[in-house]
């Protein structure tokens, strides 16, 4: 199920450009178009669900796909450490409203976020 006013369904599409580091079944990771640190990739599922929470509850094998090509694109980026952000709700900092979640790694991380 694809949600035609949405940026991440059309990028599963190819209707619009992103540079693709894995692909799965049920899932895409490319890289982020404004990196956060030297390795950002993001990992959704190709179905639409609003966010995480929605996606777990839908779907929970789709998010458990997410969970592990996360972990292998950290492997594939040569990441030591990573950090895994699902930003849910817009108070939280999601601004797409496909879920999705972020891979960060390749320079020191701070905690707490902020
Ligand atoms: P969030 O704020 O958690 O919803 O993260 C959305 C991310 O999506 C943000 O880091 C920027 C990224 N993004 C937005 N538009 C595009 C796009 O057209 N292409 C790619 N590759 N990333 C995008």
């Amino acid at each position: 199920m694809s949600n035609d006013d949405c940026l991440f369904c059309k990028i599963v599409a190819r209707e619009i450009p992103s540079t693709v580091v894995r692909e799965s079944e049920r899932t895409l990771s490319f890289r982020d178009v404004s990196p956060l640190a030297p390795t950002h990739v993001l990992v959704i599922p190709k179905e639409h669900h609003r966010d995480a929470a929605a996606l777990v509850a839908a779907d929970p094998m789709a998010m458990a796909e997410v969970l592990s090509e996360a972990s292998a694109v950290a492997e594939q980026e040569g990441l030591e450490a990573f950090r895994l952000i699902f930003n849910t709700g817009s108070e939280a900092g999601q601004s797409i409203f496909h879920a999705h979640g972020h891979v960060l790694g390749g320079r020191p991380l701070s905690w707490p976020p902020g």
